[in-house]
């Protein structure tokens, strides 16, 4: 498992990140399911996106975008995927866009 210290500089480095787009958003999204179950908590979510480098009150919006369940989880595979859709080129009106002001890339 890599750690938030390892996977930092590929958000913040756009042309050495690039390529691995798939490979990081999955990297990402396990380092927020430690138990394995597939969801990830309201509270680790925020404290892994501010270990990046994201405003908290802009990692709350997105979390929200998201779509948590009733304890307030999201699934892996949806934060995988706008994790891919919020660096893919010209994408508008996702949930990414929560994180616009605070965009570390
Ligand atoms: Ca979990």
């Amino acid at each position: 498992m890599i750690t938030v210290d390892e996977f930092r500089p590929f958000v913040l480095d756009s042309e050495r990140f690039g390529p691995t787009i798939a490979e990081f958003a999955e990297a990402l999204s396990a380092l927020g399911d430690p138990d394995g179950d597939g969801l990830i908590e309201h509270p680790l979510f925020v404290s892994l996106m501010a270990a990046i480098g994201f405003e908290e009150a802009n990692i709350h919006a997105l979390f929200d975008t998201l779509g948590p369940d009733a304890e307030d989880r999201i699934t892996m595979a949806t934060w995988a995927a706008g994790i891919k859709d919020y660096y893919a080129p010209d994408m508008a009106g996702i949930p990414g866009d929560q994180l616009v002001a605070a965009r570390a890339v």
